[in-house]
């Protein structure tokens, strides 16, 4: 039998009653383990299970219990609007969402109720693939309070453990598979790259339903045996007051930091910051240093690759780097002759299995010798070191460590009938690192009508944050628009 994914699930030594807490509830891995039996057993047998992803104890059960019953997890952004969600739902043919307390009142709005909840025209905010009307989809409460023991075998660990919904540069997401053997291999990467024991207590406040805070802020915790808390939302007092050893942020919530010094100080006495999900600025990376006394830890991924760089707890840490390979990977920048920097191109044991439904993406996201094409611009140092330079594409926009397709918010413009052209583009922002800017060509409509369109369409952080009303987008002899000859946001 293979080994168990969650180690310190299967060998509670040493548990305590709060080994999780999540916004504030705190439960054993004992409970824990109960808990998502009695998920297991109600959905073992199901080919993959929704979980409306809220960040509380109830999302970790309803996680666990899929993981113990060998059922592909498929989080659900619990503030996605119809078009998404639908999108998500219809795509990986889910019939089951494991809500949290609120599951029965929201059921609603989280089920589409078949042909007539489906979105609109295919063009709009709804999905690329074409896949036909949604099924119905059952809502299934987790209750705490409800028991089992699982006595079902360790699944295969070739098995998807995931179907992560991520954005390309045009269309609705893709759901990129991930292997239950890919989530080990990269956890355990990690835990050597940071010393990472059941002796730490973990501390972010990041989304469940993405690789950093679900999968290394969750899985981790719960493979290495370390305490973790969640604090709801990533806020610097938070931060603060959980007292914890190992701290995971997105630069954002790094910047956040460093604006409130007294939160910041208070993180001096942990052992290790670590910053990811986007490029941290140099002078963040500097005040931290200042106000908590840690160089941070960067260390750089992705959805498919999950985590591949990283700077070492027993390493340099350097403004503006990633580190080095992970245990297992292989790199290479596919420079142009005479250039240093070029596209990053990987291998490695933690690599996804493609897109589902879409072998077409998936044959085009590696090169012919099998290398997985990051569409990131790098440079490696002589001595190993990488650099991300900037992505190939400018319609992949990263804000507050989101990583948003320019296609999937132009086609949710679009759906608005006031709005006849659209071009989403991500413009700097210091706090935010990019900030989508939409240029619409529209009549009637107010900025602030087409953001809260847009909220209400896709997930709340897909909203544009600044509208240009514009006479006509810019376009090339072929009536393509271009971008580079909108004006400055
Ligand atoms: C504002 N709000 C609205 C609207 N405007 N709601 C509806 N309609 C509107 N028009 C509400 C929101 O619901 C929210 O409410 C509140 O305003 C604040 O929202 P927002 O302004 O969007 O939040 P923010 O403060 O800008 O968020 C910053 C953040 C967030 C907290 C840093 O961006 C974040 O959590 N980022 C993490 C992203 C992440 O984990 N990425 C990992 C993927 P309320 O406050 O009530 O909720 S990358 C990955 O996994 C790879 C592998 C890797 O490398 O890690
Ligand atoms: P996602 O698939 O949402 O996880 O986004 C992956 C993308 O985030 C990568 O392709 C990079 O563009 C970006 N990214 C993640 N970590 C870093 C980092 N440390 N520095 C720069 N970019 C990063």
């Amino acid at each position: 039998m293979s080994a168990p994914l969650l180690t310190s699930l299967a060998e509670p030594d040493g548990d305590r009653p709060d080994a999780l807490t999540v916004a504030g509830r705190s439960c054993s891995r004992e409970a824990l383990l109960g808990a998502a039996g009695a998920v297991a057993a109600r959905i073992a047998g199901a080919p993959v299970v929704a979980v409306r992803a809220t960040p509380t104890v109830e999302t970790v059960t309803a996680v666990v219990g899929a993981l113990l019953a060998g059922v592909p997890v498929v989080p659900v952004p619990p503030d996605s609007g119809p078009a998404e969600r639908d999108h998500i739902l219809r795509d990986s043919k889910a019939a089951l969402l494991l809500t949290g307390p609120q599951g029965a009142e929201d059921a609603g709005r989280q089920a589409p109720a078949g042909p007539a909840g489906a979105p609109g025209p295919a063009g709009g905010g709804g999905p690329a693939g074409g896949a036909g009307p949604a099924a119905p989809v059952e809502t299934v409460p987790v209750d705490l309070a409800e028991r089992a023991a699982w006595t079902g075998p360790e699944p295969d660990p070739k098995a998807a453990a995931f179907i992560l919904y991520t954005s390309g540069t045009t269309g609705a997401p893709k759901g990129a598979l991930i292997s239950r053997r890919a989530v080990a291999a990269d956890l355990d990467a990690l835990a050597e790259a940071w010393a990472w024991t059941a002796e730490d207590t973990l501390v972010h406040g990041l989304p469940l339903f993405h690789v950093h805070g679900l999968v290394l802020g969750v899985l981790g915790a719960l493979r290495t045996g370390s305490r973790l808390v969640h604090t709801g939302r990533p806020a610097p007092a938070a931060y603060a007051e959980a007292g914890g050893s190992l701290y995971f942020g997105v630069p954002t919530v790094w910047h956040r930091v460093t604006q409130d010094p007294d939160a910041a100080r208070a993180l001096s006495s942990a052992r290790l910051l670590v910053s990811g999900s986007a490029p941290l600025p140099a002078p963040v990376f500097r005040d931290l240093e200042l106000l908590t006394g840690h160089r941070p830890v960067e260390r750089y991924g992705m959805t498919e690759t999950l985590i591949t760089l990283s700077t070492r707890a027993d390493g340099e840490r350097r403004p503006g780097y990633v580190g080095t390979p992970l245990s297992g990977i292989r790199t290479r920048v596919a420079a142009e002759e005479g250039a240093e920097i070029g596209e990053l191109q990987l291998t490695g044991p933690t690599l996804f299995d493609g897109y589902l439904g879409r072998p077409e993406a998936t044959t085009g996201s590696y090169t012919e010798d099998g290398w997985f094409r990051t569409g990131d611009i790098a440079a490696i140092e002589p001595d190993g070191f990488h650099r991300i330079v900037g992505r190939a594409s400018t319609d992949l926009i990263k804000s507050g460590g989101y990583r948003i397709g320019a296609g999937e918010v132009e086609n949710a413009l679009l759906d608005h009938p006031a709005v006849r052209e659209a071009a989403v583009v991500g413009a700097p922002h210091e706090d935010l690192g990019q900030q989508i800017v939409a240029y619409v060509v529209a009549d009637g409509v107010s900025e602030a009508e087409l953001i809260d369109f847009v909220a209400g369409q896709l997930s709340v952080h897909k909203r544009p944050r600044t509208v240009r009303f514009l006479d006509a987008l810019p376009r090339n002899a072929m009536g393509k628009p271009q971008k580079k000859l909108l004006p400055p946001a």
